[in-house]
């Protein structure tokens, strides 16, 4: 087995949503046990701690209805610099958020170092609206618009480079709430998704042949895993923001990591959306730690 150096960065940033709590979730992960659960696997693992991020919250920036635009802004170039510093000094970066607006900065500070990033992106949502087509002006409902090299000029320019990724190279599991303008978008660009339709008919095994299966059609050299803990069904991560029900399970989800973990694809990872205030006695982030768990390598017997 591959034994792996990782870099834990806590992203403790509320301000791409507007339920407060979120900015606790790196706290809860690092309760729920995730350096003990990852060190018992073999791997070393560095905690860097936490990137400064604002807590003032402005809501209206000027010139803007994207909400806490400057603050996003900083807390993600101060993230996307530490991915990277993470990256060339050879650590896996894993990164604990936050919302979900963070993926924004993972993906500044992977990406320069990649020349064909894939990135897998389990959510409930497809995160791809841009400041026309959001229906609620909230930073994490945009990432991985941003990241293709869609929306405001500052967050697509985050680290001076854009795009960050390839449409073609983004693969969205688990979508079942998907606003308008962003099924345009997926349409226009021709991203691959994996819905809860899909899941439930393919089942989750087939759909993770087809995900790995087409990341390496396309030669890529690294892939992100961006898991919204959202992507999985309220019943069993019920302490995030934005839940929608009927989605994925606890067992498909950790078949899921315990095949990414034996096609060797997956290069960095994020755990976003884990809100302890809306949460039962800390179930997400002990689902996220589990999920960790299989994701590098835990098995049955
Ligand atoms: N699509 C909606 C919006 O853009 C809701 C986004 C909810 N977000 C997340 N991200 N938790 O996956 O406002
Ligand atoms: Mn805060
Ligand atoms: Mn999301
Ligand atoms: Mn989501």
């Amino acid at each position: 087995m591959n034994k792996l150096s990782i870099s834990l960065i806590g992203v403790p940033m509320d301000l791409g949503q507007n339920r407060r709590g979120v900015d606790m979730g790196p706290s809860a992960i690092r309760y729920a046990g995730v350096v003990e659960r990852i060190e018992a696997l073999g791997h070393s693992v560095k905690d860097e701690g936490d990137i400064a991020i604002s807590h003032t919250r402005k809501e209206q920036s000027p010139n803007t209805h994207l909400r806490n635009l400057e603050d996003v802004i900083d807390g993600n170039t101060k993230l996307g610099n530490k991915v990277n510093e993470v990256l060339e000094a050879g650590q896996f970066p894993l990164v604990l958020g936050g919302d979900h607006s963070i993926a924004i900065g993972t993906l500044a500070g992977l990406a320069d170092k990649y020349e064909n990033l894939g990135v897998i992106w389990y959510d409930a949502h497809a995160d791809l609206n841009t400041a026309e087509t959001s229906p609620s002006g909230n930073i994490h409902g945009m990432p991985l618009a941003v990241s293709l090299g869609l929306g405001h000029a500052d967050l697509v320019n985050i680290r001076s480079y854009a795009p960050k990724v390839k449409p073609e190279n983004v693969i969205i599991i688990g979508a079942r709430s998907v606003d308008p303008g962003e099924r345009e978008l997926i349409k226009e660009k021709g991203i691959k998704v994996f819905s809860m339709h899909e899941i439930d008919k393919l089942g989750m095994t087939e759909v993770m042949n087809q995900t790995i299966e087409y990341f390496r059609e396309r030669s890529v050299d690294g892939v992100h895993l961006s898991l919204d803990l959202d992507g999985i069904d309220p019943l069993y991560t019920p302490g995030v923001g934005t839940p929608v029900p009927g989605g994925i399970s606890y067992r498909e989800s950790h078949l899921a990591m315990e095949m990414l973990y034996a096609s060797n694809l997956i290069t960095s990872a994020e755990f976003v959306e884990v809100n302890p205030i809306l949460d039962e006695k800390n179930k997400t982030a002990d689902v996220a730690v589990a999920l960790m768990g299989s994701l590098f390598g835990e098995s049955l017997v």
